[in-house]
């Protein structure tokens, strides 16, 4: 989407609060290098409803990246999270998802997608069912997302990523719904995916990003 410049920044802005999706694209932005200011919206109080908000996503959901226009571009705007993994992996300079033609690229995305449709999907819908009283819906889709962390193992590498012998978008993915979802995870019986979570946890990128939308 573009949206014709209302004339205010000149650096990214990530507007967004401390949600699962919000941390995971300020992960991305922190891994590719990428500065940029954090707008923080009020969920609660029912901002991402508010004008300015709808006018920069009518869909009224966060997070939202707003990119400066420059002489050439007109401001821009990207309304999902995993569009904005893209982007950051677009600015990255190769570091967050290998180039096309390289068979890491397509098993790097493989494991991405797992972690986007077959967990992070089902988890929003899970929390979708339940917060309308479909209490045995929820529980179906929980276990679902719950059996595909578990099977997600067998997607890492034997250099300790998911799906790639470097870090990309898919452990970005992963790290952020694992997370998430951490104390209904079956650690005990996940060495491998617990050694990587501890390794990703560290990464200065993931820990500064992890708390973007801390309020100090
Ligand atoms: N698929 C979207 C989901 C966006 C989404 O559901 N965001 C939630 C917060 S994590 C939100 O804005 N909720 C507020 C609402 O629905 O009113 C993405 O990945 O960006």
């Amino acid at each position: 989407m573009s949206v014709h410049q209302q004339g205010s920044t000149s650096v990214l802005e990530l507007h967004g609060a401390r949600t699962g999706n919000c941390l995971r694209a300020a992960i991305a932005l922190n891994e590719a290098g990428l500065s940029y200011r954090i707008h923080h919206v009020d969920l609660r109080g029912g901002e991402q409803r508010s004008e300015p908000h709808l006018a920069l996503n009518p869909r009224g959901k966060v997070p939202v990246l707003v990119i400066p226009a420059t002489l050439a571009t007109p401001m821009r705007v990207i309304t999902q999270s995993n569009a904005i993994l893209f982007y950051a992996a677009e600015h990255s300079g190769g570091r967050l998802l290998p180039a096309e033609g390289n068979w890491q690229r397509t098993t790097a995305l493989e494991a991405f997608f797992h972690f986007t449709t077959d967990v992070i999907a089902l988890n929003g819908a899970a929390f979708g069912l339940q917060k309308q009283g479909h209490a045995d819906a929820a529980a179906e889709l929980t276990d679902r997302y719950l059996a595909a962390i578990d099977a997600s193992e067998c997607l890492l590498s034997d250099a300790g990523f998911m799906g790639s012998d470097d870090f990309s978008i898919a452990d970005i993915a992963a790290f952020t719904i694992i997370q998430a979802v951490n104390t209904h995870v079956a650690w005990t019986r996940l060495p491998r995916l617990s050694a990587w979570r501890d390794r990703i946890a560290e990464r200065p990128a993931v820990r500064d990003g992890t708390r973007a939308f801390d309020k100090t």
